[in-house]
């Protein structure tokens, strides 16, 4: 498979598909503009690099394995055709099960400023159908640079709408959870996870002192992740978008997950989710697309 993938597929010396020790096909991307590797099980990205920058954009757990079958700690895990737990069905996998199923690779390019793109489709399965039996192709583009733009594309092929939840649930490489702040959602409403589930308002900047696991709703606005450590900014722009999920697990529940990179990788990590959750799921109209785009920038401080 790997030998076909780089005959259909590769860019000589910047799109090149190699074997992981677990079996999976992971996609290794260098060019002028930075680098990334994905994961084709869940069109998985798993790390991105610009070259402007020393550190990378997306946090990967140093305890991620890959592992046919198993989500992947870290990256932009794509979260769909439900956010967090299923509705009705608690043996279905919490954010679904597109992350850990096969995608195929549809097409690779050059994008116009040397970005590399790379466009992955879902394999419907019997084992999918049966936690989704709606006819439907789900595609993600990723293009890759000094920028990075990842667009989630949900086509319905059937007669019949539906309704997904769904998210790009990416980790940011941060210097430390206690020195970076939060700001985009100032004034927005917010499902608050912790301790139960509460609705709350957001008073100004966002700063961490605990776990913090927020479903903002209504809300299209960028995002910005002030890093005064590594200083630089983060910052999170997105469209066909309702929601943004805010999430550090913090030490005691980083400790239970136990794949956050012990003693303290929780401290570099937080999830700036760009989604379409709880009250903000979407109805995609039978013949119709739905696509959630996100592009990510660093800029140094
Ligand atoms: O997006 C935040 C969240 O829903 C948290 O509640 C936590 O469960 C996190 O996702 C990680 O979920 P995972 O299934 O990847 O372990």
């Amino acid at each position: 498979m790997i030998r076909e993938l780089n005959a259909q597929f590769g860019i000589e010396g910047e799109l090149d598909f190699v074997e992981d020790e677990s079996g999976l096909a992971v996609a290794k991307i260098d060019n002028a503009q930075g680098s990334a590797t994905l994961c084709l099980q869940g069109a998985h990205l798993m790390s991105w690099q610009p070259r402007s920058q020393k550190t990378p954009v997306v946090w990967l757990s140093r305890d991620a394995k890959l592992a046919v079958g198993k989500s992947i700690r870290g990256g932009a895990p794509v979260c769909w055709p439900w956010f967090g737990a299923h509705a009705t069905e608690s043996a279905f996998p919490g954010h679904g099960f597109a992350r850990t199923v096969p995608w195929r690779v549809i097409e690779s390019g050059k994008g116009i400023d040397g970005e590399t793109r790379l466009a992955l489709r879902l394999v419907a399965s019997d084992k999918t159908r049966e936690q989704w039996p709606h006819a439907c192709n789900l595609d993600l583009v990723i293009t890759i640079g000094e920028t990075l733009r990842m667009e989630l594309i949900t086509e319905n092929t059937g007669s019949d709408d539906f309704v997904i939840g769904e998210a790009l649930h990416t980790y940011f490489q941060i210097g430390d959870i206690s020195e970076v702040s939060v700001s985009g959602l100032e004034g927005c409403e917010y499902w608050d996870k912790v301790g139960g589930s509460s609705l709350r308002k957001q008073n100004g900047e966002i700063r961490f002192s605990g776990e913090t696991d927020r479903v903002y709703i209504n809300t299209v606005s960028e995002c910005v992740i002030r890093d005064e450590k590594l200083m630089r900014s983060i910052h999170v722009a997105k469209s066909g978008s309702l929601s943004t999920v805010v999430w550090t697990p913090w030490i005691d529940k980083a400790n239970k997950m136990g794949d956050m990179g012990q003693p303290d990788g929780w401290r570099e990590m937080l999830c700036v989710e760009s989604a379409n959750a709880l009250e903000n799921q979407v109805k995609v109209a039978s013949g119709t697309r739905h696509t959630l785009i996100v592009e990510y920038r660093a800029v140094s401080l």
